[in-house]
């Protein structure tokens, strides 16, 4: 009898322990309070992108320079750009607090209601230019190719059609041609002058963020639409400075320039060629949902 009754309070009590683990694992973590102070609401966590890309050596030193970020143990957790999207995606569907790595032209801003956090100290710099780079013999053997990076250079509103579309599903390279096939005044431009490429090859290394894959595509297009025999490669961070450097590639476009990249391009800069710059009025920084009212700038962090 007595046996019995134990064993009955144990199964209830193991019945609750489960039952409570469960709960614990259905609580969806809390809304953004704006009465909380934020480092608390976030585990003082930036949800960050790729190891290796700029944007992260940025936000390192923006942790030095800001006083106190530091001190309070803000960190930057490393992840992809595509993990960053999708745990932006749903803190926002929770109205829950969030600070991402951002930065424009990226199709996110028409997606969400977001904002930079401002930066008083500019760690991040005023406004990038997105920069062509090439190896240091393409200029002289491959100079119909050449002349085309230095002709091709779009605007933001321009890359972001390119990237809706990438982003709606269509195939980066048919998304290319959509864009050449309606922009001609542009493509004219691009292509003024430029000989045809009798089958020449052309290699462009890249990183796949949307910016990137977007431009990358066109101008893979553009070649190919004057003769060129051009092709594409993603690839990390570091790999694609090599690939440049070393010449096993021609060209890319992914040099965030005077910033960003800075670091990268420091150590390559004897190594490359800068065909000229793709995409000015670039921007880069911490980035909130806009619900997150009183979070406005990179010192309200401490707050
Ligand atoms: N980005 C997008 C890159 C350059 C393009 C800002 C993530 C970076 O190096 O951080």
């Amino acid at each position: 009898m007595r046996k019995k009754f134990i064993t009955s309070v144990s199964i209830i009590f193991i019945l609750g322990l489960i039952l409570f683990g469960c709960s614990k694992l259905n609580t969806k973590p809390a809304k953004y309070n704006p009465n909380k102070p934020i480092g608390e609401q976030l585990n003082y966590t930036l949800i960050g992108i790729e190891a290796g890309a700029g944007l992260m050596n940025t936000t390192q030193q923006a942790l030095k320079e800001y006083p106190n970020l530091q001190k309070n143990h803000w960190q930057l957790m490393p992840s992809s750009t595509a993990s960053m999207i999708s745990t932006l995606d749903k803190s926002i569907k929770y109205k829950q607090p969030i600070v991402v790595l951002g930065w424009q032209p990226h199709w996110i801003f028409k997606k969400y209601k977001l904002k930079f956090l401002k930066d008083p100290k500019k760690v991040y710099g005023k406004s990038e230019n997105i920069t062509t780079i090439t190896n240091k013999k393409m200029k002289n053997e491959k100079p119909g190719a050449f002349k085309l990076l230095q002709q091709f250079k779009w605007s933001p509103s321009n890359m972001s059609d390119v990237m809706m579309d990438v982003n709606n599903g269509i195939k980066p390279n048919i998304a290319a041609k959509r864009f050449i096939k309606k922009n001609p005044n542009l493509v004219k431009k691009w292509l003024k002058n430029i000989p045809n490429g009798h089958g020449q090859s052309v290699k462009l290394t890249y990183v796949a963020w949307d910016s990137e894959i977007a431009s990358t595509n066109v101008v893979m297009e553009l070649l190919k639409s004057k003769g060129y025999d051009a092709s594409i490669y993603a690839m990390e961070v570091q790999p694609m400075w090599i690939s440049v450097a070393t010449g096993s590639a021609d060209a890319s476009l992914a040099a965030w320039l005077p910033n960003t990249s800075r670091t990268l391009f420091n150590q390559y800069k004897n190594k490359i060629t800068i065909a000229g710059e793709s995409l000015n009025g670039a921007k880069v920084g911490l980035v909130v949902p806009k619900y997150m009212k009183n979070i406005n700038s990179i010192e309200d962090l401490n707050k």
